[in-house]
């Protein structure tokens, strides 16, 4: 990583406040370059924005694990984000929309991480600190307006994260996590399905990448942190309502969408 320049904490603070207001960056924002060191430097200092409001760090996660996504967005790098409790929606839990400004969903395959893990040393396994294995769901809400960045900007914009729902943890050894049939339903309707084979070829293949990644940017994984290994279908916009991942043989994880305030769902006025 090259110094972080004078642009990082500006970046950040025009990201933080999109966030917290709700109120995406638009074209008429002024923006200054970023090269993708600056861009994880801004990334670090919107998570220590937020961790200066009293937040955790909870895990890592990868993004554009999909050659899909890879493909549709014109990328073809994988991406690390940070995770905090802050973001975090207990299973069957409830997401506030109204502190959303346009999200989408998409399920995931989540790693319970059991031992502490220094990515920066030499020889990580960090296949052999898995403690739990179990479905999830991720909420994006990228702070650009229309989701429309480059790579250092989704970057800087901490890969799009906004929320995640974990579903039951299974131990590693129960489940075969090759090529297995994910679904996303919402309402109980099927809105997109896919396989673990969509992460990478297999989700077990983003550990060595985010090992990588992590490495570089020097971050550590203390026991009981949660990795989001990537996404099996696309994201779908995350309306009022049920929401639910299945990974069959893993489990289903889910989460209703509430506009804040709003009455019986219906009432509230949808997105
Ligand atoms: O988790 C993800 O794959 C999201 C990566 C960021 C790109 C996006 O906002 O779609
Ligand atoms: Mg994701």
């Amino acid at each position: 990583m090259t110094t972080p320049t004078a642009v990082v904490p500006r970046v950040a603070e025009l990201l933080d406040t999109a966030q917290q207001t709700v109120t995406p960056v638009n074209a008429a924002t002024p923006w200054p370059q970023l090269d993708l060191d600056e861009a994880y430097a801004s990334q670090a200092a919107l998570i220590a924005r937020r961790q200066a409001r009293g937040e955790h760090g909870v895990g890592l996660k990868l993004g554009f694990t999909s050659e899909a996504k890879m493909r549709q967005m014109g990328v073809d790098e994988l991406i690390l984000g940070q995770l905090t409790d802050g973001m975090q929606v207990p299973d069957g839990g409830t997401i506030d929309l109204d502190a959303l400004i346009h999200p989408r969903v998409e399920p995931e395959v989540a790693f319970l991480i059991g031992a502490d893990v220094d990515l920066t040393a030499p020889d990580v396994d960090l296949a052999a600190a898995i403690t739990g294995v179990a479905a999830g769901l991720e909420i994006i809400d990228s702070r650009y307006d229309g989701f429309r960045f480059d790579l250092p900007r989704v970057v800087a914009d901490n890969t799009s994260a906004a929320m995640f729902v974990l579903g039951p943890w299974r131990a590693p050894g129960e489940v075969d996590l090759d090529d297995i049939p994910v679904t996303l339903r919402a309402e109980g309707e099927v809105v997109a399905e896919g396989t673990t084979a969509a992460i990478l070829g297999h989700p077990l293949r983003t550990l060595p990448r985010l090992v990588a990644l992590g490495g570089r940017l020097g971050l550590r994984l203390p026991a009981g942190s949660v990795v989001l290994a990537g996404a099996a279908t696309e994201a779908v916009p995350l309306r009022p309502g049920g929401v639910s991942a299945t990974v069959a043989g893993l489990g289903t994880v889910s989460a209703v969408a509430v506009p804040d305030g709003a009455g019986p769902l219906g009432e509230g006025g949808g997105r």
